[in-house]
């Protein structure tokens, strides 16, 4: 596909920035938008003047903390410089909008939504969101971004992909390392996924996933997980054999080359379903209960030698099985590897514990900030006049 990725904050254009360090193909067009010139400054990939600073005139340049209500408000007055600088790269031709932000902070957080309307309003193509959600121990100020963002953000965007960080992390990890080591996760899953759909090096095969099929996937709207899982090629083990001793011998052992081919046949069909099943039961980017997901794509990435239709039927039927999707969707993404990798898309979940969790969150916090406001009013209504403002009730 080709992506047009806006990176909104810092987490944001870190993460676009790694799809740009991982793109070889230049398929992926990006901006990054801030309202922290700092953050801006710390990209390595993304040109200079694809870098947009907005709300100067507001914050100086020094970001808006964790104030997301200020991030939407820049960037409702701003948008304009940031459609112009996605206009100077350019939308012709391009098959979908990627916004993608940390949706605990401000800048991201705030402005997302309000550009994905815009986007929408704008252009014919698909917007959709990346959005990373806080571990809980960031404190309930993150969770209660998250969720002001998240809520809105579904309502607007053609679907958003939720990754949440709390499940990444591990444990004595420094945050700087797991940032790093989480986002290169983040680029290399959605860069594969998005990337897909392009007539790459291979030629065009029969079952080549064509654009349209992950678009058509993600059609339903909500929120959407995506699992991966790799595992070595087939033919790439066989090449090791053949070097070793026992594979020279075994090769002049003519009569067992039949034997040996059918056993590849199985080797791969079966390969293919449990690396579809790993990819599912595996960590998925947002933890949740996967069969609630509303539709799926089964993806294949590798050799086109390893695209084994048997295995491709297997796992399909497994999906079926075990999800109660209305469509599900196959398909191959052939390039050059010595890996084989599914991705399975399950979008449009609806039973998502760790987003139920932050919504819970972020009401709670709410009604708390509600009645401080309320006590901390009431404390001085007893019959005092005040010197000016507010009349009394
Ligand atoms: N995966 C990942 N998450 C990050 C990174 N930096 C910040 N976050 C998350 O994103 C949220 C927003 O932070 P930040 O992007 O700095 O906010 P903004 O610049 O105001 O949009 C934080 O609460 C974290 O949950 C990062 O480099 N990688
Ligand atoms: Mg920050």
């Amino acid at each position: 596909m080709r992506i047009f990725f806006i990176g909104f904050g810092q987490a944001g254009g870190k993460v676009v920035d790694m799809f740009v360090e991982q793109d070889k193909t230049h398929l992926f067009r990006a901006i990054a938008v801030n309202t922290a010139r700092t953050d801006l400054l710390g990209l390595k990939q993304i040109p200079m003047k694809d870098r947009v600073l907005i709300g100067q005139t507001v914050v100086k340049g020094h970001g808006v903390g964790t104030e997301n209500a200020l991030g939407a408000k820049i960037t409702r007055d701003e948008v304009d410089s940031i459609v112009t600088a996605i206009e100077a790269i350019g939308t012709h031709d391009i098959d979908a909008f990627v916004i993608v932000a940390g949706l605990g902070g401000g800048t991201g957080s705030g402005g997302t939504p309000v550009l994905a309307q815009y986007l929408k309003s704008l252009y014919e193509e698909p917007v959709y969101a990346i959005g990373i959600i806080p571990s809980p121990d960031e404190g309930r100020l993150y969770s209660y971004n998250a969720a002001r963002s998240l809520t809105t953000l579904v309502n607007v965007a053609d679907n958003t992909f939720i990754f949440d960080n709390a499940a990444w992390r591990k444990e004595g990890e420094s945050i700087k390392t797991a940032y790093d080591r989480i986002n290169d996760e983040i680029a290399r899953r959605f860069g594969v996924l998005f990337r897909a759909g392009e007539v790459g090096q291979q030629g065009i095969g029969e079952m080549v996933v064509d654009s349209s099929e992950i678009i058509n996937t993600l059609r339903g709207g909500g929120i959407t997980t995506v699992g991966f899982a790799k595992t070595e090629a087939v033919s790439q083990r066989l090449k090791q054999r053949q070097g070793s001793l026992s594979g020279i011998l075994r090769n002049l052992r003519k009569k067992e080359d039949g034997a040996e081919q059918q056993l590849l046949g199985d080797d791969r069909s079966s390969k293919i379903l449990s690396l579809v099943r790993s990819a599912v039961l595996g960590r998925l980017t947002l933890p949740c209960n996967y069969r609630s997901a509303g539709r799926a794509l089964i993806l294949l990435v590798g050799p086109p030698g390893e695209m084994d239709r048997k295995g491709v039927e297997k796992a399909r039927a497994w999906i079926e099985e075990q999800i109660d999707a209305d469509e599900i969707r196959s398909g191959d993404y052939p390039i050059r590897s010595n890996y084989v990798a599914a991705i399975v898309v399950l979008a449009s979940v609806a039973d998502a514990p760790r987003v139920r969790d932050l919504l819970e969150m972020a009401k709670e916090t709410r009604e708390e900030l509600a009645k401080e406001k309320l006590d901390g009013k009431t404390m001085f209504k007893d019959g005092i006049e005040p010197l000016f403002g507010e009349e009394t009730e």
